[in-house]
């Protein structure tokens, strides 16, 4: 079976958010009187908006102390700040390997799609230049639930016309490995402490056409009629 589309997450596979988010979330918790450190950030790596909001009123023993108005309040004061920092992104902040092996796939005739739960990803895309290399972006805004439901990869196989079972999935949190592999999409993790990927990776400078080419193969058998 021919590999027909790899589909990416965005923040810590593309480029690396991560932190840009935890300085936002930073300042937001410490309003309410709570601390987080980068090893809680962690922890929010994939998740939503709002669900990370939980996690982080969870945290700082204050989870009922907020109606829904007030949390998204909260929410939009983070995304202000963390907007406001996405400026210092330009193409040179994309990660090790992912512009050029994107190029490979598409001179290969394979499919590239996103499946990030950012709504500001379409922002983060045109900011590193590579928006046009995409052939299908899930709208994240439309997706009801988020990883570690199966959601958001599926909704991009359904955009790009292929079915799960002919695509790769590419995550750098263990919400997505789990979102990939309950789309029935073969799985690939960056990272050191993911469970479940089918090929792991410890960084994006591993990831090369050779390799993702070696671990479809393997998976996928080409059987003589
Ligand atoms: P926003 P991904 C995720 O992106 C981030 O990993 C996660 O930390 C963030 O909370 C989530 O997007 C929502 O982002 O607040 O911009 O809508 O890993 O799915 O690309
Ligand atoms: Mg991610």
């Amino acid at each position: 079976m021919k590999l027909q589309a790899v589909i990416f997450d965005l923040d810590g596979v593309i480029t690396d958010t991560a932190h840009l988010h935890f300085l936002a979330w930073r300042e937001a918790a410490q309003e309410l009187g709570i601390v987080i450190d980068a090893a809680f950030n962690e922890q929010l790596k994939g998740i939503s908006r709002l669900d990370s909001l939980q996690r982080i009123l969870e945290h700082g023993g204050r989870a009922t102390d907020f109606t829904d108005a007030e949390r998204q309040a909260i929410a939009a004061r983070k995304n202000a700040c963390y907007v406001a920092s996405l400026t210092s992104l330009t193409p040179q902040s994309i990660l090790p390997g992912i512009k050029e092996l994107i190029v490979t796939l598409r001179q290969k005739g394979i499919r590239i799609g996103l499946a990030s739960v950012s709504l500001n990803a379409p922002t983060i895309l045109s900011a590193l230049g590579i928006a046009s290399l995409f052939d299908y972006c899930a709208d994240a805004s439309r997706v009801k639930h988020s990883k570690p439901a199966p959601d958001i990869f599926l909704v991009a196989c359904e955009g790009l016309g292929v079915l799960p079972q002919h695509a790769v999935g590419v995550e750098d949190a263990q919400a997505g490995i789990e979102a990939i592999n309950a789309s029935g999409m073969a799985s690939v993790g960056i990272g050191k402490d993911l469970q479940g990927a089918g090929l792991l990776l410890t960084s994006t400078h591993e990831l090369n056409w050779p390799r993702l080419a070696a671990y479809w193969n393997n998976r996928n058998p080409v059987t003589e009629a």
